[in-house]
């Protein structure tokens, strides 16, 4: 039995003072203390067994234990000492006047702070800013919007499906406009809404085309709502956002959801119109597409018709980044290479 004692004492002992030796800080040495002479530890176990002892061995193992302990406590005192000595040394020795290390820091990326400052104009002028789910359903991406399965129009976006378990048609939605008929169907008419996102779109990319991209969908319902609305908040929005130094251009142009509809153009920045590869030749940049809503949208927003008018608008953020910072590619946006993006 004693034996068995003694052996386990040593043990004690020599797990104890190894741990001693590992301790670098003074951190470590509090963990070493507790686990070797805390109230847990194998050698507080032992001193709690001597008093069962028989009388016999009761004396000289309570002798050796007690020692050992007392020899253990003194040394990881002296250990502790040194320690923290050492902790102060390296705070006097510490030279604050040496140069710090700088902290690199980020910063938004560039689509997302035009995002904000669009947000900022629209609010200011009296809109709410709605977000909107990415994966849409194909009732609300399409056939509220006045596109039928069998629409022509349907080809025009290339569509991401998604398959959904519980058999629903899902898409990734190829524009923010879905958002108009559930904006109207949560707030009823009059109503100011934009609904900056990202939207999806099954197409390969190349100078202005991306198949992850961004848009601020527009939407104003109110009675005797015209193209005249259309076309000054337009206006000043751009005049806004570029301080009026960019030529636009309004064209008819057909989507399902609107009539008349409209597509808005940009001045190219790169060649001021004269043509080149950004612009494709034409000396414009399509930035939005636009129009009055369709009778058939107010009615699946559950908004009258005859009693209110809308317009809607649906403008690329990234092309509008581009066109703010001189971006030639919008691949840019989305690659890896911090270069770019610390130009902002
Ligand atoms: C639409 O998406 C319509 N929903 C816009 C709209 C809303 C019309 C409300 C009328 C009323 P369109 O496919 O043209 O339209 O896209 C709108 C804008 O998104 C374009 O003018 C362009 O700036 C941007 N855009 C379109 N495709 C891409 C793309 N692949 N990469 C980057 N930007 C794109």
């Amino acid at each position: 039995m004693s034996s068995d004692l003694d052996r386990a004492l040593d043990e004690a002992v020599l797990a104890a003072k190894s741990a001693l030796t590992r301790c670098t800080t003074v951190d470590d040495w509090e963990a070493a203390a507790t686990a070797h002479l805390g109230r847990k530890s194998a050698i507080n176990g032992l001193l709690r067994q001597i008093a069962t002892l028989p009388t016999d061995q009761r004396g000289p193992f309570g002798k050796r234990a007690n020692e050992s302990s007392r020899t253990l406590t003194a040394e990881f005192d002296a250990r502790k000492a040194d320690l923290l000595a050492n902790s102060l040394a390296a705070v006097r020795d510490f030279d604050p006047s040496t140069p710090g290390v700088a902290l690199r820091r980020g910063h938004e990326h560039p689509v997302l702070a035009i995002r904000r400052e669009v947000e900022d104009v629209f609010v200011s002028m009296g809109f709410r800013v709605q977000d909107g789910p990415e994966v849409e359903t194909e009732a609300y991406n399409f056939e509220a919007l006045n596109i039928p399965s069998h629409h022509p129009a349907r080809d025009f976006q290339d569509t991401f499906w998604v398959d959904d378990p519980a058999g629903r048609r899902l898409v990734m939605r190829t524009h923010t406009s879905p958002m108009q008929v559930r904006a109207m169907r949560q707030f009823g008419a009059p109503l100011r809404v934009i609904v900056p996102g990202r939207v999806y779109r099954n197409e390969t990319a190349d100078a202005t085309h991306e198949s992850a991209f961004h848009q601020v969908e527009g939407l104003v319902v109110d009675r005797g709502i015209s193209v005249a609305h259309l076309k000054g908040v337009m206006a000043a929005v751009l005049g806004r956002l570029f301080g009026g130094e960019v030529a636009v251009r309004l064209r008819p142009h057909y989507f399902p959801f609107v009539e008349p509809g409209f597509e808005l153009d940009f001045q190219c920045r790169f060649c001021a119109g004269a043509g080149c590869a950004v612009c494709k030749g034409t000396g414009w940049i399509e930035l939005l597409g636009c129009g009055l809503v369709h009778a058939h949208v107010l009615k699946a927003g559950g908004v009258d018709p005859e009693a209110f008018t809308g317009f809607a608008f649906g403008l690329g953020l990234d092309r509008l980044t581009m066109m703010r910072h001189g971006v030639e590619d919008i691949r840019h946006f989305h690659g890896g290479d911090l270069r770019f993006f610390e130009q902002f």
